[in-house]
């Protein structure tokens, strides 16, 4: 997988994702980032890439010109190694689509993904409309520039990269805790500040450590997050049908057990 960020402090994008995981998987070469400098493509003398908006307001945009040609030097690469494919071009807006798990696994299918960071008041719309495919944001509040929600998006879409997590369990569960919080974890020491470490984690019975993480995820869900807990529970009503047959069978066998020792002390 090839990021290229087109962005008027490349400096941001390489500092704040050549570190930790991410970083690692590039420095392994199992995914590759560029950041271009939109400055570098500028044809002003004062290499100015911004200007008054028409109409007046407040702040400058970005304009046309050096977007444009940053953009063509990047897809004239991308096609020169792999031919005229059709190239995904993620402009991070606070009017774009909010950002979600659902885009980062889709994302990571592409081979090359180009992202564009706005600053200043953002584009002159005339080059959003010639080159972006995608529109997105990270959230409802409001940033100066695109660079930390394309490192955001760097970030969500390269742990869904095969390799990129090395040989730990896949960035995204197949099991039920797809969709669902995290459970609480805990490690070493057993006792902290008169804290124990909940006892089934210890017993060493990995079913019931399972049945255990799934029933704190679904309380935590459905606390923390009611509406992630409705989608989760209408999408796995085989879960419920199974957790209450489960529940009726232990029921019977208490009753059977119950009704055995009764006979026991009538004999
Ligand atoms: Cl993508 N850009 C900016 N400037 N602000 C944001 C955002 C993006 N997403 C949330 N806030």
């Amino acid at each position: 997988m090839n990021f290229h960020v087109l962005t008027l402090f490349p400096d941001m994008i390489i500092q704040g994702l050549y570190t930790s995981v991410v970083g690692r998987a590039l420095k392994a070469g199992t995914i590759h980032l560029e950041a271009v400098n939109i400055r570098d493509y500028t044809l002003d003398k004062h290499k100015k890439v911004d200007d008054y908006p028409y109409g007046g307001g407040a702040g400058m945009l970005m304009q046309a010109q050096p977007v444009y040609d940053a953009f063509r030097a990047v897809r004239k690469s991308v096609y020169e190694r792999r031919g005229e494919v059709p190239l995904r071009v993620v402009y991070l807006t606070p009017c774009g689509k909010t950002f979600h798990q659902d885009m980062a696994r889709e994302l990571a299918r592409e081979e090359d993904l180009v992202l564009l960071c706005g600053h200043y008041e953002g584009i002159d719309e005339r080059v959003l409309e010639e080159i972006v495919t995608d529109e997105v944001s990270i959230g409802d509040y409001v940033l100066t520039g695109g660079e930390l929600p394309a490192m955001v998006l760097v970030d969500a879409v390269s742990r869904m990269v095969p390799g990129v997590l090395g040989n730990q369990v896949s960035g995204e569960s197949e099991s039920f805790c797809k969709n669902l919080l995290e459970y609480p974890q805990y490690s070493r020491p057993e006792v902290w500040r008169d804290k124990r470490v909940p006892e089934i984690l210890l017993s060493g019975d990995h079913a019931r450590i399972e049945q255990w993480r799934l029933e704190q995820s679904l309380e935590r869900t459905s606390l923390r997050r009611p509406e992630l807990y409705e989608s989760w529970v209408s999408e796995n009503q085989e879960y419920f049908r199974k957790k209450a047959k489960r529940e009726e069978r232990m029921r019977k066998k208490e009753e059977k057990a119950r009704k055995a020792a009764q006979n026991a002390c009538i004999l």
